[in-house]
């Protein structure tokens, strides 16, 4: 009973059938269920060797450190799929709240990519992290920009490690300080990247925001304010909000911006494996994004510990992608963005 009326050659009508001359046009929908899907259906780069580009996507589907309930290796996979909603139209985005567009020129130039994922050597996680070191290396090495998707946070210490950037300070969204030495011989897990990271010469300040939960402990407390680290809890942004919070940081230079979506509020962000009540909201997220990227260049940024099998709803996927997408808006119309320092390790390449 599908008897388009294309088929008689009809003019379209408002009862929803097409005509013939758009049905020849090569202009598309792309529906978001449409497809094969990219990272909000930015062309695909199969060589990194020959990236061309200003900003790289990378998939890291990797979740052999997780503590407790795996499947955030599905969470690129799954963000894929749930950024095609957001996908620009029109070669362009529009932000609402600020009245302003985003990305015109970076989309219509193709200098946005996906990347694929990094290849996953399972059960050897030592060598899935030297692939991911060696992707995000490769994509400095090339002048891009990484936005890199987890992945349990243990992928956080491989790409940091990729720089050779001097200094670099971290600014994490984090329900937990993942700030652990050892435990039991357990030391590139979800607990412990930054803490590795601390470890790199050329890490200089870390920020932690969002701190709270009873399963901290006092030794991995005192080690980070040994440390010098700044710690955020969330008591502190309900007190005094978080542009005077993150002000205590500053100044800061070359930023690392890693996101831990269980840094986030769990009504917000439910489908994580490190849930904790409280936590940071949407507006804060990006109230944070505007305060650092006017505030210093950025030279990277990872989201992580989505967790697919946790939330059927898609809210999590949902939210990482619009922060991924606002963080990008900010950081490319800020005035740093052109001096951002992207240099690779040799170590890694
Ligand atoms: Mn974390």
């Amino acid at each position: 009973m599908l008897k388009g009326n294309h088929n008689k050659g009809v003019q379209g009508n408002r009862n929803g059938t097409s005509n013939v001359k758009e049905h020849r046009s090569k202009e598309r929908l792309n529906l978001p269920f449409v497809g094969i899907p990219s990272f909000y259906r930015f062309p695909v780069c199969h060589d990194l060797e020959t990236l061309d580009a200003d900003i790289a996507f990378l998939g890291v589907p990797f979740d052999e450190g997780t503590l407790h309930r795996p499947g955030s290796r599905l969470a690129p996979r799954c963000i894929r799929d749930a950024s095609l909603r957001t996908a620009p139209k029109n070669g362009e985005y529009f932000d609402i709240n600020r009245k302003k567009i985003f990305l015109r020129d970076l989309i219509n130039e193709n200098r946005i990519w996906d990347c694929g994922d990094t290849d996953v050597r399972y059960s050897l996680p030592m060598d899935t992290f030297k692939n991911l070191s060696n992707d995000v290396a490769t994509i400095l090495s090339r002048g891009a920009f990484p936005v890199v998707i987890g992945g349990d946070h243990s992928i956080t210490y491989p790409i940091v490690r990729a720089y050779a950037t001097d200094p670099i300070d971290l600014v994490v969204i984090d329900g937990h300080l993942d700030f652990s030495d050892s435990r039991m011989g357990v030391t590139h897990a979800s607990g412990n990247p930054l803490r590795r990271c601390s470890e790199l010469s050329n890490v200089r300040k870390i920020v932690h925001v969002g701190i709270r939960g009873i399963r901290l402990t006092k030794k991995d407390y005192d080690a980070a304010i040994e440390n010098g680290n700044v710690v955020i809890t969330d008591a502190d942004l309900r007190k005094h909000g978080i542009v005077k919070c993150l002000k205590k940081a500053f100044p800061l230079k070359n930023v690392y911006v890693s996101i831990d979506v269980d840094g986030l509020d769990p009504v917000i962000a439910p489908g994580t494996s490190g849930l904790e009540p409280g936590g940071v909201r949407y507006e804060e997220a990006i109230a944070l994004f505007e305060l650092l990227t006017e505030h210093a260049p950025i030279v990277g940024f990872d989201i992580n510990e989505v967790n697919p099998f946790l939330d059927p709803s898609y809210v999590t996927a949902v939210l990482a992608t619009n922060l991924i997408m606002q963080f990008l808006f900010l950081a490319t119309s800020a005035r740093h963005w052109r001096h951002r320092k992207l240099i690779p390790s040799k170590q890694w390449l």
